[in-house]
């Protein structure tokens, strides 16, 4: 039997870190953590760019153009969506979801899930860095993983 599975290592990587500003005191906290993540696993700090964008509603579609100049090995997707007292929150968590996995689906580098979809400020504190860690260096790592795998495919 052979088994595959990608290792952690950042080496020779360039990775894109696409984050929107809303909620941009939660956002920022997850590109701290997925930078953090980044340069512990030895990605050169000239080999990260971050792009932002106004929402998360706005990220797949900069992805694909972030993808389009063939310059990254793989995409952090970083966001924060609250819920309100509208609708609005299950419509963009929703659409930012599936924007992103249609992209991983369709382009040949992956983007790693890093929006994090909360009911409170509590639950966003926890995500950001608090009790629940941070899910911009979980998004970081599983991306470095995906890409070390998909690099033995070749
Ligand atoms: N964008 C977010 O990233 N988080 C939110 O919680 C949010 N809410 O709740 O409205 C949000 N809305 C903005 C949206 O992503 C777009 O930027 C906007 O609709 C313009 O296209």
């Amino acid at each position: 039997m052979n088994y595959f599975e990608g290792n952690y290592s950042g080496k020779n990587l360039k990775i894109a870190i696409v984050v929107g500003r809303f909620n941009s005191h939660f956002t920022e906290e997850l590109v701290k953590g997925a930078k953090d993540c980044l340069i512990r696993h030895e990605v050169n700090q000239n080999n990260i760019d971050v792009f932002y964008v106004p929402g998360s509603l706005e990220i797949p579609f900069i992805i694909r153009q972030v993808a389009a100049t063939n310059k990254h090995h793989g995409v952090i997707a970083l966001g924060a969506v609250i819920r309100g007292e509208t609708s609005h929150f299950d419509i963009v968590s929703n659409e930012v979801a599936k924007g992103i996995a249609q992209l991983n689906l369709t382009l040949s580098i992956p983007t790693s899930f890093g929006v994090i979809t909360v009911d409170t400020l509590e639950q966003a504190i926890n995500r950001s860095g608090a009790k629940s860690g941070n899910k911009g260096f979980d998004a970081a790592l599983s991306l470095l993983e995906t890409i070390n795998l998909t690099n033995q495919l070749k």
